[in-house]
């Protein structure tokens, strides 16, 4: 079968810390697309990993008293162990490290200098190690008086070296027709106006070389120069695909379908690394979506604040699912966020516990206490069955639909009306009041929701694999029949089903005891 392909990055994260919120964020993201994907019968390929040269990277070592080497072998690790803790699924990690990664770089920068596109010059301007990033002079202030920095905080520093450039200002006009002819690009729309106005304004040549510090890839050739963090970066998306070998197996996969990145880093990703590409020849990738940032209960997370939250605690104490799909849930996906512990248990309660986990347990509880535990066998639908199959039934077709827009939050939406749906049905047929009076007519009603969970079960995998599972296994669905090929594939009456335990308890919060709403109704 030649499967449509499907390539997903997450931006490699610099190893000068531990992974916190906004890593976790942009990885899951990519993890809930990339199953997505999977389960609609793609080819997918998934890459995360971390980005470990740069200025920032060998300070942090110096600062640890630590080798770089030593220092990012042991950061990078601690992005690597959260795959498993946040329940992610990449394909590959790749280290910037790697000696493949040095070959794509400087075969990429050959490239450059053969299209003309690098020159050797002298960079004197402002440049932030926190954002590895140059400034112009307007875009600092002086803070007391004496150090500039730009708004966000990070402080920049004057830079006075010798410097290879990269002619960005030649590639304005091909940048602008290449982002109206390809309107999906940069995602949301609110970014893409943001991308465009700052090319339309004028670009400036780029410095893509260093010459004052030693930690990263050496240019060819000019051994000198460090290439610009970014420049190495960005190129491991290539990389990954086998750059320089286009015959490399995975070179199947570029362009890229998704680069997944946080606001801050848009440009990076949609100016300065479709314009390397097309100048090398090699075609860009086909969309760059940017999230937003999160808060921690109003505040600006930051290390001065001590207000890093550690995705890590989170699963500790809230669960994996629930914390994946509240990161999910809470914020439109685009937006900014504020995390708010009460808002976590909120949800934990009434949409999990309450909506979904209480529709499953009754539902199940029921069937095992008077169907003998096996799926019923449904006689003659009335309209409200009908009703809502048809609303279960047409929930994969919305879902790609807002997917392929990374509405996250929306396709949960959508999920939950449905459930919604469901509870309110449960309480119009009230089944556990047929037994008595028509036993037929209560098995149709638990056919039809059970087969109800099914379907929404399936689809809520990508978000919450390990609960969904459980549920599954409650259905008795086989392994091989809990991707979207199976969608039509209903419950088959007579299958005896194992005993149901409930799988979202409710939380109570220790700190401070929440009584958490019912699910709303109608
Ligand atoms: O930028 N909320 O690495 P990084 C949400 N190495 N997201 C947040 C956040 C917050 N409070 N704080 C940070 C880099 N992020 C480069 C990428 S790719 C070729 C190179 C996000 O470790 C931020 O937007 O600084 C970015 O996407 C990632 O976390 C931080 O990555």
């Amino acid at each position: 079968m030649n499967a449509k392909r499907f390539y997903i990055t997450t931006p490699i994260y610099y190893v000068n810390d531990v992974p916190h919120i906004g890593h976790a964020y942009t990885t899951l993201a990519c993890d809930v697309m990339a199953r997505f994907m999977r389960l609609d019968g793609h080819d997918v390929h998934f890459l995360t990993g971390t980005d470990e040269h740069g200025q920032k990277v060998e300070k942090a070592a110096e600062t640890a008293g630590m080798t770089p080497k030593a220092f990012t072998d042991k950061v990078s690790q601690s992005f690597r162990d959260l795959v498993p803790k946040m329940g992610f699924s990449p394909d590959n990690f790749i280290r910037t490290t790697e000696e493949r990664h040095y070959r794509s770089c400087q075969a990429l920068w050959k490239k450059l200098v053969e299209s003309g596109d690098i020159y050797a010059d002298k960079y004197a301007g402002w440049y932030s190690v926190r954002d590895e990033a140059y400034y112009a002079e307007s875009e600092t202030e002086l803070v007391d008086g004496k150090r500039r920095a730009i708004a966000s905080g990070a402080e920049v520093d004057w830079v006075e070296e010798p410097s290879y450039f990269f002619r960005l200002s030649a590639w304005q006009d091909r940048l602008l027709k290449f982002y109206e002819e390809n309107p999906r690009f940069i995602g949301p729309d609110s970014r893409r106006n943001e991308v465009i106005s700052f090319v339309k304004g004028g670009l400036q040549d780029l410095s893509v070389s260093r010459t004052t510090f030693k930690w990263g890839v050496p240019v060819p050739g000019d051994d000198a120069h460090i290439m610009y963090v970014w420049l190495d970066a960005l190129t491991n998306y290539i990389t990954e695909a086998g750059y320089p070998d286009t015959s490399a197996p995975n070179w199947k996969y570029w362009p890229a379908d998704i680069h997944m990145v946080g606001k801050d880093i848009v440009r990076f990703h949609a100016v300065y690394w479709p314009a390397f590409l097309m100048s090398a020849g090699i075609a860009p990738p086909k969309r760059v979506f940017a999230h937003g940032w999160w808060t921690n209960e109003g505040q600006k997370i930051s290390k001065s604040l001590g207000n890093v939250i550690d995705p890590r605690a989170l699963v500790d104490e809230f669960g994996l699912d629930q914390t994946r799909y509240f990161l999910m849930r809470e914020v439109p996906f685009g937006n900014d966020g504020d995390f708010r512990r009460d808002a976590m248990i909120q949800r934990m309660n009434s949409d999990l516990a309450n909506a979904y986990g209480n529709l499953c347990q009754r539902v199940l509880s029921i069937v095992a206490k008077n169907c003998g535990g096996v799926v019923p066998v449904a006689g003659p639908l009335i309209d409200a069955d009908a009703a809502l199959l048809a609303k279960a039934s047409g929930l994969l077709a919305r879902l790609r639909t807002v997917l392929a827009e990374q509405s996250f939050h929306e396709a949960l939406t959508i999920v939950w009306d449905c459930v919604g749906d469901a509870n309110r049905y449960v309480d119009a047929q009230a089944p556990w009041a047929l037994t008595k009076t028509d036993p037929a007519r209560r098995d149709t009603v638990l056919w039809v929701l059970a087969e109800t969970i099914r379907r929404v079960t399936l689809l809520l995998q990508p978000y919450m694999p390990t609960s969904t599972a459980r549920i599954l296994d409650q259905l008795a669905i086989a392994a091989d029949r809990r991707d979207f090929a199976a969608w039509e594939s209903a419950l088959a009456s007579g299958t005896a089903l194992p005993v149901p335990q409930g799988v979202f308890p409710r939380h109570v919060d220790p700190a401070a005891p929440v009584v958490a709403k019912p699910a709303k109704k109608a």
